[in-house]
This record gives C-alpha cells, sequence and structure tokens, in this order.
C-alpha cells in the first residue's frame, strides 16, 4: 500500500514539511482549489503542487476531487461540454503524474453532518450526525443551514436543485452516471489513471435526495457498467460504515480481491442506536468498524493502491478545518502503518 494524506493546498494550516515526517508518508492527496468545478485546471497550478510536494520528498500523485457538476448529474443538456472539460482535467493530471482520481457522484452535497465540533469527555472534538438535529429539517420550506453545505447556492437555487433531483429520482442519477462513465473510463484509461469513486456520506438519501453509491448491491451495479480497473472504488470505511447494513470488511475483501479498489478511506465511527453517528478515533474499540479485520482482508487480497487516515478529531488543542488536523490524523496514519506491518508478517 502507499500511505497518503489529504493536504489543502497553500492555505492550509497543515504544512506539507509537517505531513512529511508522519512515519511512511508517501503520497499527497490534493487538487486545485483556485478555480470553479466545471472549468479546466491550468497546467501550470497542477505542476506547481507536483514541485512543492517534491520538495518535502512527497509525491501528488492523488487527486481528490475533480468535482462532477450538477448538470452532469442531472443530464443538463450542456453536459457534453462539462463532461469534455472533465476529461481534460483527467488528461492534465496525468500528464504531471497523477495515478489516482477520486469523485462521488452524490446530489447537491458532499456530505452530512448536523455538528462538526461536538465534545467527547476526553475534550477533543468530532463531526457527527445526530438525527435528533434533523428532525422536522425541509429543504423546501425551511432554510438549511448544516456545516458542509454549499454556500454558493442560494436558498432558490437549492430548492430548484431538490425538485430536479425528485424528478430524476434514483433511476435518472444511474443513467446519468452511466452516460458519464462510458466517457470518462476510456480517456482514464488511456492515460493510467484510475476513476475511484467514493461512496455516499452517508449511505442513504436525505432529505429524499436520490443516493445510489451505497451498499454491496449498488456497487456490484457500478462496477459493472464499465468492467475495468479504471472503473474503481474509493472505499471510504467511514461512510460505507454509517449504515449497519453494511458488511464492510467483507466488502474490502471482495472488491480488493477483484482489483476494483484504487484508493481507501481508512477511519472509524461509532453508529448510535438510533443510526445516528460519530467519527471516532481511529482505533478498533473507539467505533463500529473492526480495523484490523480491514487490514487484514486488504494485506490477504494483495492491495497495492492508495490508504488515507480520512477525517480526525480535533486533539491537543489544535484549531483548523474540521476533521483535517494534523494530529489526530498523524495517530490514524501510525496505526493503520502497524496494522499493516503486522498483517504482512503474519502473512508471509
Ligand atoms: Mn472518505
Amino acid at each position: 500500500m502507499k500511505m497518503s494524506f489529504r493536504w489543502y493546498g497553500y492555505d492550509d494550516p497543515v504544512s506539507l514539511r509537517y505531513i512529511s515526517q508522519i512515519p511512511n508518508m508517501n503520497s499527497i492527496v490534493s487538487a486545485v482549489y483556485e478555480v470553479k468545478p466545471g472549468q479546466v485546471w491550468p497546467e501550470e497550478s497542477i505542476e506547481k503542487m507536483v514541485k512543492e510536494c517534491e520538495k518535502h520528498g512527497l509525491v501528488f500523485d492523488v487527486v481528490e476531487s475533480i468535482p462532477v457538476s450538477e448538470d452532469i448529474k442531472l443530464g443538463s443538456d450542456n453536459r457534453d461540454e462539462l463532461i469534455e472539460v472533465y476529461c481534460e482535467n483527467i488528461r492534465r493530471c496525468a500528464k504531471y503524474g497523477i495515478k489516482c482520481v477520486t469523485y462521488n457522484f452524490m446530489p447537491v452535497f458532499d456530505w452530512t453532518r448536523t455538528q462538526l465540533d461536538k465534545e467527547a469527555p476526553d475534550g477533543s472534538t468530532s463531526l457527527v450526525m445526530y438525527w435528533e438535529q434533523m428532525k422536522g429539517l425541509d429543504p423546501l420550506v425551511d432554510d438549511i443551514d448544516l456545516p458542509g453545505w454549499d454556500a454558493s447556492y442560494t436558498k432558490d437555487e437549492i430548492k430548484d436543485l431538490f425538485r430536479k433531483y425528485a424528478v430524476i429520482g434514483e433511476a435518472g442519477l444511474w443513467e446519468n452516471l452511466e452516460y458519464f462513465l462510458k466517457k470518462v473510463i476510456p480517456v482514464a484509461e488511456e492515460c493510467g489513471v484510475r476513476m475511484a469513486i467514493h461512496p455516499d456520506d452517508p449511505p442513504y438519501p436525505i432529505f429524499g435526495l436520490p443516493r445510489i453509491i451505497t451498499n454491496e448491491e449498488n456497487l456490484d451495479r457500478f462496477l459493472k457498467i464499465v468492467d475495468s480497473p479504471a472503473n474503481s472504488l474509493c472505499l471510504c470505511t467511514g461512510s460505507l460504515g454509517c449504515a449497519a447494513t453494511n458488511d464492510v470488511v467483507k466488502m474490502v475483501r471482495k472488491y480488493s480481491a477483484m482489483d476494483r479498489i484504487a484508493f481507501m478511506h481508512i477511519r472509524n465511527i461509532l453508529i448510535m442506536e438510533d443510526g445516528s453517528f460519530e467519527e471516532s478515533g481511529h482505533l478498533s474499540k473507539c467505533g463500529s468498524i473492526d480495523m484490523y479485520e480491514v487490514v487484514k482482508a486488504l494485506v490477504e487480497t494483495g492491495f497495492d493502491g492508495y490508504v488515507r487516515p480520512d477525517h480526525g478529531r480535533m486533539i491537543w488543542g489544535e484549531t483548523g478545518r474540521p476533521g483535517y488536523g494534523l494530529y489526530d490524523r498523524a495517530l490514524g496514519a501510525t496505526y493503520i502503518n502497524g496494522l499493516f506491518e503486522a498483517c504482512e508478517k503474519a502473512n508471509k
């Protein structure tokens, strides 16, 4: 496996220098942030990031993400144009050494939480989603302002998007995903890039928006649309694990054996009785996912893709981007390194 770390670019309070000091750190996961979704990434921006990472002994070879425009997901009239921009971005990334591109196909919002700084008894804080805090909210009636929801949309734009997604539903979203994959995957294949779809977070409908990258049945369906290693998964244990019905370890073993996992997001979550969840420390005993079994499944199936500790709690007084501090993600990386070393030695 290749250990990696997400870096939000030059404004990120976590520096490349600090990231490079984490044992076994290899790859930087990042993106060009200065252009809007749906636009072509300037080559100089990609090249600059590659060089900046090189200075610190790191490789910028994973992109997270090239965002997919709502018009592609909705199948609007202008989608061909936007898909061509998308393909051009894949070509440009490949030219500068990117091997894996992560994206998601979630309508409107990348993820949903109700609070980003829930304090645990030990004083650490983390992201949570409590159904109690969601109860009674209706995006078509209320002004919903959940953390992480794109503030660039006006209230009316949000309502309009919700109506459009209600019309196309899950069936329409599948069709539009298929249309996208059939154009994009051949380009990725040609460039030697593995596209890695991130599961929906959480993996069930929120406010009636369709969600399709959610469970084993749907992942099977997704992988069959284009049966190629270039059409792979970013298997996020924390996202899929939010649904107690998902057997994450089984999914990891199955898709890794098929060589259809390009990227692993490894983090733990604690599912509560009512289905709410808290992002916990990485250790198995801190959450609902058995991390040892996840890593064991990867090692036994010969996984050689990218791994990153996904989110972390805020600990030791660190401030910054919720979920993306240095300290707890570094602890996560170290823990994951330890599990890999132990599983690899046992597997010899
Ligand atoms: Mn993830």
